[in-house]
């Protein structure tokens, strides 16, 4: 579609909103943006603009005359697209693309795309940094919090895009057609979004809907759900293990990471080389490494880049010691299956702090990952009762029941004991307490170096 002239409606106002309207405006469209939230300043958003184009905005009702008068509606990754406004602009057969999809339309070069539950943004970071010591002209983008409409001006042919793509972003691409694609794991999240887990699934395996068979998909063997997937995909599938030996793959074996392609096994590296710990994040670097290779980088030089990378931050962040105590930054375990992965890489006592938004996870699993580890179970936020209920449930009583993080962190440091770490790894969103995970993340660094 030709946008030059069109009437566009972006839906929400936050990052993608903003990133969306300039690029449409830059584009020579009419971008107008709507907000759900009828309590936004009007002024501030349109101030977040970069002010070269004409722009209206509008918050907590979009008058009908405007709907009537509208091209295309763009929506960000926070809309559902079940709501009745959305459900009124397909009704009224208007085209409804998100972002993603807009910006992959105007934007230009090769695209390399990572979902999956957990691990993308540590998978998109690391190929991140593989593809921008070996290219030059590299981009970073998507969920990881760099909008990817707020970029696309700027790629060329030779560009390289690493996007990490939630399942709110594939829920409304229609011609994204990343070259190399990978999803890393499905495990429940977003319910509360997406409904059943079926449609979950379903959203997350949009990933491929466009690629070719010129194209590659890289998936995890040891998720059943993605094993079969791989076997009715058109794309040349790359599976990755940390279990078992591949022939066509590529592996965990003991401390080394196996590349087995077309009969020649090469050893990419060996774990006790890389900077990232535990074994979910050796699925992270195998992702990354096969993915880099399938658009061209050499092994030598994957090697060097991985060897190189720290972890991201809010992953298992360690954050400082106070009085023999080792605090530590999870705020990226916002479902419980990240929020395990948290857990199990402690090796002392825990005092673990959780709870957050309601996404209608079941957190039994979690809490039978505690294994012994967890000395108290400090929760905050709409899920703390329910949390607790499900602990008592499971045996596990140590609960405290805080107002917000701030008490949290306060009371974890009184209960602490010399030798003992404190997880913030809260298995939930952020949301209704804080704008997001990273603000969650940096309270708590606050907090802990004020004790
Ligand atoms: N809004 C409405 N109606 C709605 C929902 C939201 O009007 O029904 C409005 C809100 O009032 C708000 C705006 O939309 O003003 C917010 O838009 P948004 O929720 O899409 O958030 P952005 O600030 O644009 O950030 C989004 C992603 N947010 C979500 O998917 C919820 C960011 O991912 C992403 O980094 C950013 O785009 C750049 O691409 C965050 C996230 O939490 C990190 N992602 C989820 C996750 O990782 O689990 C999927």
């Amino acid at each position: 579609m030709r946008l030059h002239n069109k009437k566009v409606l972006v839906f929400g106002s936050g990052k993608s909103g903003i990133g969306a309207a300039d690029l449409l405006g830059a584009v020579g469209a009419f971008p107008v943006i709507f907000d759900g939230n009828g309590e936004i300043d009007k002024e501030q958003v349109r101030k977040k603009t970069t002010g070269t184009y004409p722009v209206e905005v509008y918050a907590g009702e979009l008058p009908k005359e405007v709907q009537d008068s509208l091209d295309l509606v763009v929506l960000s990754p926070g809309v559902p697209i079940d709501i009745p406004l959305v459900k009124s602009f397909y009704a009224q057969g208007l085209p409804v693309w998100g972002e993603v999809e807009l910006a992959y339309q105007i934007g230009k070069g090769q695209v390399l795309a990572i979902t999956g539950t957990n691990g993308k943004t540590t998978t998109t970071a690391l190929l991140g940094k593989i593809m921008e010591d070996a290219c030059p002209s590299v981009f970073v983008v998507g969920n990881i919090g760099t909008p990817y409409t707020s970029k696309a001006l700027e790629m060329r042919e030779d560009s390289v895009t690493v996007a990490e793509i939630s399942s709110f972003q594939l829920e409304t691409i229609e011609t994204f057609a990343p070259k190399v694609s990978a999803v890393l794991n499905i495990t429940e999240d977003h319910l509360n979004r997406h409904h059943t887990m079926e449609e979950y699934i379903r959203v997350k395996e949009l990933i491929v809907k466009n690629q070719t068979a010129e194209d590659f998909c890289i998936l995890n063997y040891e998720d059943e759900v993605l094993r079969a997937f791989g076997k009715k995909i058109t794309p040349k599938v790359i599976y990755f293990s940390s279990a078992r030996p591949l022939e066509e793959g590529i592996y965990l074996d003991g401390d080394q990471i196996i590349l087995s392609l077309s009969g020649e096994k090469r050893t990419v590296v060996r774990t006790g080389e890389l900077k990232l710990l535990g074994v979910h994040n050796y699925e992270n670097v195998m992702a990354a490494v096969a993915m880099a290779y399938c658009a061209g980088v050499t092994l030598e030089s994957i090697k060097k880049s991985v060897c190189a990378f720290t972890a991201v931050e809010h992953r298992i962040e360690y954050v400082t010691e106070k009085n023999g105590v080792a605090y530590y930054n999870d705020s990226k375990g916002t479902n419980p299956d990240a929020a395990i992965k948290g857990i199990q890489a402690m090796n002392r006592p825990t005092l673990l702090i959780g709870g957050g938004y309601d996404k209608e996870s079941s957190y039994d699993e979690w809490i039978q990952a505690f294994d012994g580890k967890v000395r108290y179970l400090v929760l905050i936020g709409q899920t703390r009762e329910k949390i607790r209920d499900a602990a008592r449930r499971l045996g596990f009583t140590n609960c405290i029941l805080c107002e917000d993080l701030k008490e949290a962190v306060q009371v974890c440091a009184k209960k602490a004991r010399p030798g003992d770490a404190v997880l913030l790894s809260p298995a939930c969103a952020s949301w209704g307490q804080f704008d997001n995970y990273e603000q969650r993340g940096e309270r708590f660094k606050e907090y802990v170096n004020e004790l």
